[in-house]
């Protein structure tokens, strides 16, 4: 069961960071239902286990992580046996997935207020908290228009035109290579993030940068709509947010790389936009210019940067 969901999450079965959390954390909850275990330690080491096999999935997105380091720290605590502990962990699960969910309504309602009556808009990939903010702003009434990319190689973007077409949204469907032929057009691009660094820089899939920067050339705003749970906060270790490379397959047949024996295919699944190609980052907690993602590490994750590194006395 946890074998599967894990496995569904690399092949992208399941996929959106937003998604995989939930999907990680569901199936934590049920495997922790299916361990008949009555002793203590061993269940604590069975979960500890389960949460490794999800957390080395896929590396790039960090709700995945925080997501499951925020439900496995309830077992952190003392309880009198396993039954106890169960409890608390399936209390702290189900408390996550509905706070997960209602981030994003929040994320759309406040996202809506940045998209104008009239506005074209671009977005890459499917993600869930960029939809949320397009999908609230035609709600509530306003004429929008949208770009949504091809987004290879996976073609997430078939996922999107799907969703803004249901939602009776005019949509031009673009190859990715086309977004800055277009970007004139567009008022503001809106994107999703699978990470976002203590300094503001915003990871998100194969493509959004280039996006960025054509916008940026074109004077067209960017907004990034990401729930806080995905900013990471290792970053302010110094540390890296590892980009996921794929399987070649995903680009080239096997059938015809293997006719080529001197071409390489790479196939990273995500880039890096530097905050300075952003101009927002609309979360639930409120929307912020990227410069300020500390604040939300800080103060939201509960990540101090004094208690970790152990400078400034
Ligand atoms: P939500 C996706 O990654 C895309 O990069 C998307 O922008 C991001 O996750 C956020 O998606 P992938 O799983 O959480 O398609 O907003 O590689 O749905």
């Amino acid at each position: 069961m946890l074998a599967d969901t894990a496995e569904k999450i690399k092949r992208m079965e399941i996929r959106g960071a937003g998604r995989i959390a939930r999907a990680a954390v569901k199936a934590l909850d049920d495997h922790s239902d299916t361990l008949l275990t009555k002793d203590l330690q061993d269940y604590l080491a069975r979960m500890e286990e389960a949460a490794d096999t999800l957390l080395e999935t896929r590396p790039t997105a960090v709700s995945l992580p925080n997501a499951v380091r925020s439900v496995m720290s309830v077992l952190r605590e003392q309880y009198p046996g396993v039954e106890e502990a169960k409890s608390a962990f399936r209390e702290r699960c189900s408390a996550f997935i509905t706070a997960s969910g209602q981030a994003v309504q929040r994320i759309g309602e406040i996202g809506a207020r940045h998209i104008r009556n009239g506005d074209t808009l671009l977005t890459h990939c499917n993600s869930e908290a960029a939809l949320a903010c397009i999908l609230e702003a035609k709600r509530q009434g306003k004429e929008i228009s949208v770009f949504a990319t091809e987004v290879r190689p996976r073609n997430q973007g078939h996922l999107t035109i799907r969703t803004l077409d249901k939602a009776g949204i005019p949509t031009s469907f673009i190859v990715d290579s086309a977004a800055r032929y277009f970007m004139n057009e567009v008022d503001l691009v809106v994107v999703g993030a699978d990470a976002v660094s203590v300094n503001g820089a915003v990871v998100n899939k194969i493509g959004t940068s280039q996006i960025a920067l054509a916008a940026r050339e074109a004077r067209t705003r960017v907004m990034v709509a990401a729930e806080t749970y995905k900013f990471a906060p290792r970053t302010i270790l110094g540390e890296y947010i590892e980009i996921e490379e794929r399987d070649p397959g995903e680009v080239l047949s096997p059938a015809l790389s293997g006719q080529l024996p001197n071409v390489r295919v790479r196939n990273p699944a995500f880039d890096v936009t530097p905050a300075d190609y952003v101009d927002l980052i609309v979360t639930e907690a409120g929307a912020i210019p990227p410069q300020m993602a500390y604040i939300i590490i800080r103060d939201v994750l509960g990540w101090d940067i004094g208690e970790y590194s152990g400078g400034f006395g």
